[in-house]
This record gives C-alpha cells, sequence and structure tokens, in this order.
C-alpha cells in the first residue's frame, strides 16, 4: 500500500492525507454536559470523532454515545429535502419539494387557522433537543399562542418545580464540598458519565454515599456505604420517615429552622406517621437502615443530595415525593450552603453557568396579551402557575376533546412518537390533525403522521451557542455542510417566521443575530467566541456566595424554605396538599392480573430514547429490547437469559429478550424505552399522571409477564 493511503487509513491528520481536526460538540445527551468533539474531516465527510482534550466539559472523554457520533449523523434514514406527505397519515409515502413551497403549505395552513378559529388553535412542540427551544418559543408569542410545548413536560421541570415552590429557585448538590453524598435515585455510570468521574473523586476523597435505589447498580456497588433500595415510587414515604427520624433525634439543626423554613411544625407533625410501625410495609427498607443512613448523615455533615430529572419523578406521587426528600437538605440546614444544595440562577437553556443572559426577554417581550390558556392549564394548575407552558401529556386528550378548545395544527421539532404514555392514543390525536409540520434529522415513525417534513441538520453541520456550567459560552462552527437541503433548526424558525409574514423583525434577522441581542449584556461577543474553538470563561461569571441567598429572604411569599407551601395554600380550589404528603404511585390495574411493577425507563449506558436504537454500531451492544427481572420471578416463571417474554398491561403487549439478575426486585420488571418493536410506552395508561405536575408515571405501572410471546426477529 502507498504510503499516503496507509495515512489516510490510519485516519492521520495534515496536509498529505487532507484529512483535517474540526471543533464541534456532541449534543446527543443532556445539554449541561454536550462533549467537546474533534471530527476528523476528508472530502467534506466527518470519518472519525475524539473527545476534545482540554475542553472543560469531558476534556478528551467521550461515552458509548458519543462515540456514535459519526454513524449518528450519517443514519440511513436521514431526511434531505423537504417533503409533502402523499400517502395515508402514517404510511410513509412522501414527495419532494422545495423549501418555499414547504414554507408557503405551512404559512397558508398555519394563517388560515389563526384567521379562522384563533392564533390558539396552533400548537408549537419540541422534543429533546434544546437548543433551538428559545425561536421556538418566540415564534409561537408572535404567532400568538401560548400553545408552546416540549419534552420538558415529562424530564427535569417535576424537580425544578419542586424547588421553586419551596425556595423560588432550581437547586443543585454540591458534591465537590460534601461530608455525605444522598445518591438518591442516582446512577450517573449509566445515565451522565462525566458526573461518575466526580463521584469516584468524592469517594476517593472519603465522602460517604448512601444509595437509595431499588437496583443493584454500578453507584452501589462502587459508591454505597448505605444502600437503601425502596419499591420504585415509595421514595416519598422513605424521605417523610428519614425527616422523622432525625427530628425524633434531636439531628436537625434548630436555628437554621427557626430562622429559615416555614411550617416546620405542620410539617414534623404529618412526618410522625412514617415511623417504625409502618416503614418497611410501606417501603419495602427496614426501619434500622434508615435510622443508620440518618445518623451517617448527621455525622458527616454537610450533606448533598442528588438530583433527580425523571426517576424520582416519573410516577404519580413523583413531586410530592421529591419535595419530601428535598425537605430533608432544609431540617438539617443543608439548603444554600457549602457542601450542601446551592440555589442556582439559570443561563442560556437552562444552564447553571453562573452568568445571565437576556433568553427570557428575548422570549418574554413578545408574549401575546389576548392568548387562551396553554393545552394542560386547567388540568394541571399548578403546573400553569409556575411555568406558564403547555402540558404536553394534555395534548391529545385536547386534540381529541376539542376541549376547553380545539388544537388544528401542530408545529413539531424533534416529536418522538413514542415518548409520551399511550402511543395509540397520540396517533389517534396526529390523525385528527388537520395539519402537522414536523422538523426532524430522521424519517421517525412520527414524522410518517406529517403533512409536511422538514430536514434538520446536526450539531456538526451547524454553528451554535453554548454556555455550561463552571462560567463558559462557547459558538461552535459548522464541521461539513449540511447534508442534502437540511438546515439548522433555528434557521428554518426565522425563516417560517418570515413566511408567516409576523411583525418580528428580531426573529427574522436570523441566529446569529438573535445571540447577539441575547448576550448583549456580556462583554464577550459572537466574534470572540467563533473565534475559539474551545469554551471561553466568561468574565461576567459569579462565585457561589454561601447563604446569600437565604439570609436575604427566598423568593417565596413567606421568603423562607416552604415546607408547607403558601403557593398552593393560597389556592384551595387545586385540591392539592400544601405538605409533601405521600400516596401509593401504582395504576389502579387489577393486581392479581397484573402483579408485577413495571418501571418503564431506567437508563442503558447504549441508547438514548428513540434515536441510538437506529444506529448499528450502538445497537450491536445489545441486539434486542430487553427487559430485567428477578433471579426468583424468573426461577418460579421458568423464564431463563434470553427467552422471549412478554410483558402486558390493560393496553396491550410486547415482546422482549429476558434478563434475569439479581440486580433487580423481585416483582419488577425493567425496560428500557424507544423501540419500535417493543415499544414500552404503547402499554402505559396516558393518564396515570402526576396532578402536580403532569408527568407521565412511566416507572409504576402494573403489569404481568409470561415466557413466549411473539418473535421478533434477529435482524433488529
Ligand atoms: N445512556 C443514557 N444516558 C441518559 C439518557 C438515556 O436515555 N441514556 N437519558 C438522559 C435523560 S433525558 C435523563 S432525564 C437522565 C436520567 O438519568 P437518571 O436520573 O440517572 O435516570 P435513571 O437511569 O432512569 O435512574 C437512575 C437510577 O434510579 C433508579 N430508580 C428508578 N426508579 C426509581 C424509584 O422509583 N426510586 C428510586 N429511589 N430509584 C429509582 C434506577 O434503578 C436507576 O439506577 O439521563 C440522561 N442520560
Ligand atoms: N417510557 C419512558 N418514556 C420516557 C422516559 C422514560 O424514562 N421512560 N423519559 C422521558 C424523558 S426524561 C425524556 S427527556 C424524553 C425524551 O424525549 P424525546 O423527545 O422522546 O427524545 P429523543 O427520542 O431523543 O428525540 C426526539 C426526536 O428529536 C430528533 N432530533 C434530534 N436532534 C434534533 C435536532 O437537532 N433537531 C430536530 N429538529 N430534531 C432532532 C430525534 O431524531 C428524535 O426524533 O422521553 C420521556 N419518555
Ligand atoms: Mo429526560
Amino acid at each position: 500500500m502507498e504510503r499516503t493511503e496507509q495515512l489516510i487509513k490510519a485516519k492521520i491528520p495534515g496536509k498529505e492525507t487532507g484529512i483535517e481536526i474540526r471543533r464541534t460538540i456532541c449534543d446527543i445527551c443532556c445539554p449541561s454536559f454536550h462533549c467537546g468533539i474533534d471530527a476528523y474531516v476528508k472530502d467534506g465527510r466527518v470519518i472519525k470523532v475524539e473527545g476534545t482534550k482540554g475542553h472543560p466539559m469531558n476534556d478528551g472523554l467521550l461515552c458509548t454515545k458519543g462515540l456514535s457520533n459519526r454513524e449518528y449523523i450519517y443514519r440511513r434514514d436521514r431526511i434531505l429535502t423537504p417533503l409533502k406527505r402523499v400517502g395515508e397519515r402514517g404510511e410513509g409515502k412522501f414527495q419532494e419539494i422545495t423549501w418555499e413551497e414547504a414554507y408557503r403549505i405551512c404559512a397558508e395552513k398555519l394563517n388560515g387557522w389563526k384567521e379562522k378559529e384563533g392564533a390558539d388553535s396552533v400548537l408549537f412542540f419540541g422534543g429533546y433537543t434544546k437548543w433551538f427551544r428559545p425561536w421556538l418559543h418566540r415564534l409561537a408569542f408572535s404567532f400568538g399562542t401560548e400553545n408552546y410545548a416540549t419534552e420538558s413536560s415529562t424530564c427535569f421541570t417535576s424537580g425544578f418545580m419542586a424547588w421553586k415552590i419551596a425556595t423560588g429557585r432550581g437547586a443543585k448538590g454540591d458534591m465537590a464540598h460534601c461530608g455525605v453524598y444522598l445518591g438518591w435515585a442516582f446512577n450517573p455510570y449509566h445515565s451522565r458519565y462525566l458526573n461518575g468521574k466526580k463521584a469516584d473523586e468524592a469517594k476517593a476523597r472519603g465522602v460517604k454515599f448512601i444509595i437509595v435505589d431499588p437496583r443493584i447498580t454500578p453507584a452501589v456497588e462502587k459508591l454505597a456505604d448505605i444502600h437503601l433500595r425502596p419499591r420504585g415510587g415509595t421514595d416519598g414515604a422513605l424521605a417523610l420517615a428519614m425527616a422523622n427520624i432525625l427530628i425524633q433525634n434531636n439531628w436537625i439543626d434548630r436555628e437554621y429552622i427557626d430562622r429559615y423554613v416555614e411550617g416546620f411544625d405542620a410539617f414534623a407533625e404529618y412526618v410522625s406517621g412514617f415511623n417504625e410501625s409502618n416503614l418497611e410495609a410501606i417501603t419495602g427498607v427496614p426501619y434500622s437502615q434508615a435510622v443508620e443512613a440518618c445518623r451517617m448523615i448527621h455525622e458527616n455533615r454537610p450533606m448533598a443530595i442528588n438530583e433527580s430529572s425523571a426517576p424520582l419523578a416519573h410516577h404519580k406521587n413523583g413531586m410530592q415525593n421529591y419535595r419530601a426528600i428535598m425537605a430533608l437538605s432544609a431540617i438539617t440546614g443543608n439548603y444554600d450552603r457549602v457542601g450542601g444544595q446551592q440555589p442556582i440562577l439559570h443561563t442560556y437553556i437552562h444552564q447553571a453557568s453562573g452568568f445571565l443572559t437576556e433568553e427570557e426577554e428575548f422570549v418574554d417581550e413578545v408574549r401575546p396579551a389576548h392568548a387562551r390558556k396553554p393545552v394542560g392549564a386547567e388540568r394541571f394548575p399548578l403546573w400553569y402557575e409556575t411555568e406558564r407552558e403547555a402540558q404536553a401529556t394534555d395534548m391529545a386528550r385536547q386534540i381529541l376533546e376539542e376541549k376547553p378548545y380545539p388544537i388544528r395544527a401542530v408545529v413539531a421539532l424533534g416529536m418522538n412518537l413514542r415518548m409520551l404514555p399511550d402511543t395509540e392514543n397520540i396517533i389517534r390525536a396526529l390523525k385528527k390533525l388537520d395539519f402537522f409540520v414536523d422538523t426532524d434529522l430522521f424519517m421517525t415513525d412520527a414524522a410518517k403522521y406529517a403533512d409536511i417534513v422538514l430536514p434538520a441538520c446536526s450539531s456538526f453541520e451547524r454553528g451554535e451557542f453554548k454556555t455550561y456550567p463552571g462560567g463558559y459560552a462557547v459558538y461552535t462552527n459548522p464541521v461539513i455542510e449540511p447534508l442534502g437541503q437540511a438546515k439548522s433548526d433555528a434557521q428554518i424558525l426565522c425563516e417560517l417566521a418570515e413566511a408567516l409574514g409576523l411583525d418580528d423583525e428580531l426573529l427574522k434577522s436570523g441566529y446569529e443575530n438573535c445571540i447577539r441581542y441575547m448576550i448583549r449584556n456580556l462583554s464577550v461577543t459572537v466574534e470572540d467566541l467563533k473565534a475559539n474553538p474551545l469554551p471561553t470563561l466568561v468574565p461576567e461569571r459569579k462565585p457561589y456566595q454561601e447563604g446569600a441567598y437565604i439570609r436575604g429572604g427566598l423568593d417565596t411569599k413567606s421568603g423562607k424554605f416552604e415546607l408547607d407551601s403558601s403557593l398552593i395554600k393560597d389556592h384551595p380550589e387545586w385540591g392539592l396538599d400544601s405538605l409533601p404528603t405521600y400516596c401509593d404511585s401504582l395504576d389502579g390495574a387489577d393486581e392479581e392480573k397484573y402483579p408485577f411493577a413495571l418501571c418503564a425507563g431506567a437508563r442503558i449506558p447504549n441508547a438514548i430514547h428513540s434515536r441510538l436504537h437506529e444506529v448499528p454500531w450502538v445497537r450491536s451492544l445489545r441486539p434486542y429490547p430487553t427487559a430485567d427481572i428477578s433471579l426468583e420471578d424468573g426461577k418460579r416463571l421458568g423464564i431463563r437469559e434470553g427467552d422471549d417474554m412478554e410483558i402486558y398491561t390493560e393496553k396491550g403487549s410486547i415482546t422482549v429478550k429476558a434478563h434475569p439478575t439479581a440486580r433487580v426486585l423481585p416483582g419488577t420488571v425493567y425496560m428500557y424505552h424507544g423501540y419500535r418493536e417493543a415499544n414500552v410506552n404503547g402499554l402505559l395508561d396516558g393518564n396515570h399522571l402526576d396532578p402536580y405536575c403532569g408527568f407521565p408515571s412511566y416507572r409504576s405501572a402494573r403489569c404481568g409477564i409470561r415466557k413466549g410471546g411473539e418473535d421478533h426477529g434477529t435482524d433488529a
């Protein structure tokens, strides 16, 4: 082989090979990471990816998902041109059209409904990807509606709301300085591996770890000094009993409570009902273990607690359970302190970066004055009161029932058909729409129901502004041209504003100009950021100041940490409890027919929601949809490793491969979501929702299992 050929084969960058390293970010998982990527580019194509050394997030590391970026951006089903549906909804028959034609149809349909039934008859929806959200939100407002809904109807917001009603702001646990870490539903080794690294460092420093998880996970094995194993969704009862133990033993901070905590007496009285007599029966956790955990909390202060965006929230009682857990921080005086729970102000798109951007102004300055309340506002009034946006879990219902008013059209970016529970109902709703436009990288099952499909480009093909924890900002440059005619979502939204004839000059002036507006109060400019391939430290970043927020008075009615919420007390008509009360989370299905608890969602390292199941390299690591059951249940039902197993609920059934393991509790089934051929969300009840925030109970459905079922083949 020629030398040059050899060098090309080895992917060595340089003049001779024509291979260049260009920097971008991975946007496959959580926005707080979005690791730096070195893309090796030859002839306009990415041929290899590596983690960027010196990047403040990942410093050269990449996880399984990040390493799959090349296959991900070149997935076979990338959409390359705008498309118009020619077959039935869902059939997947489309014809290519031009961008002009696509925008013309969108404008005619959307403006048509706006004229006929008002702007609220159109709903704007964004899936997991967050980078375009300020543009989508502003577009909805400029169009004249508050009907803006996102994936955050199922993720993060529940916990954020719990914090807001208690303290007025979000918060995060300061693992770097704590003495004891309460890792409640904490397994970063599968879901946030960079936090796993931080946990390893804390462990090496001698931090005590209490892990609260029904399963035996890598976090339990590597970190736990104490492992509490409550049955899923019984966490509230455990937290309340722990509060009771802390109070009974006087392991609380009286002075702090007197000064900064509201509602302690009512809370203390309520928690006295969770004690030695009932804890184990409700949760499965022996009382003595809960006492040991409380002693550890007391003896190793300060205590930081894991913030949970999903596993604690995905239960009917999720937000209340979360409030009960966070109350432990207040009564032990660990809120707003170094090594405890620290209040945060959000920078751009919910990052805790320590400086402020004008993103809220960007959106709010065009908030429509006379819009009707958005989807879900009536059903989830606390959600609407704190979030002021639509709750997506009520979307299908409102489309189908037309109450309190009809929704005729949906403008979606990255809608996954299997994000919400009860897929059949979502399909019925999409079919009922008069007009549906979806924008995605891939020809997804949701896109197949759309009238118009628009091709979006990946993070490798666009320039993007981002901020990171630690005071950083970055503005990436595209590393390759967009594939086919794909465009960046933000560009699409700005052009759509133009096509709709909206009176919004800023939005119509394009992405970069909008960023200039949002960072106008920072001393770094778009040009500075673009010139630096690594994130830049923003001079305006402010370090955390211990106790400043709580001493100055919190943004709550009482100015204190509210264990007993005045916001909820002021609204008895909502029918919600002002204290973090506990109730059972499982749905009402017949216990005899459906004796197992189904947890649909605990993360697996090689998949993220709907997207990576379709990427061959990561799929090969776990080729089949697989569910974990206990060894005992496997034995009892004659189900062995790799057997086909049916999981069924009142809604239907799916067939998966069985994985009996000592890691899960008897009576439970763990199944990851997002699979086309084994859609666990199709088994879930769309009305089994948390009344406080509207979140789905993905993790507390009743189900049955049996050996056998349909063979779904080996070519998945
Ligand atoms: N690889 C990968 N990483 C991801 C994702 C992904 O899909 N794949 N998704 C991203 C997203 S969107 C999110 S929201 C985060 C979520 O990330 P995490 O919050 O880490 O979510 P999980 O892995 O679902 O749950 C963490 C642990 O909680 C336990 N758990 C489940 N139910 C309960 C319960 O009721 N009580 C208690 N105490 N523990 C419980 C599980 O057994 C699991 O070990 O992950 C992000 N990272
Ligand atoms: N059963 C069950 N269901 C769950 C959960 C669970 O634990 N269990 N978790 C919930 C949680 S926490 C979350 S965060 C959600 C995940 O939310 P989903 O929105 O379901 O997440 P994804 O499937 O990753 O992505 C959605 C779509 O966005 C597209 N997309 C990706 N990048 C871009 C882009 O740059 N532009 C555009 N326009 N589209 C893009 C993808 O191709 C995909 O079709 O799922 C929720 N659903
Ligand atoms: Mo999430």
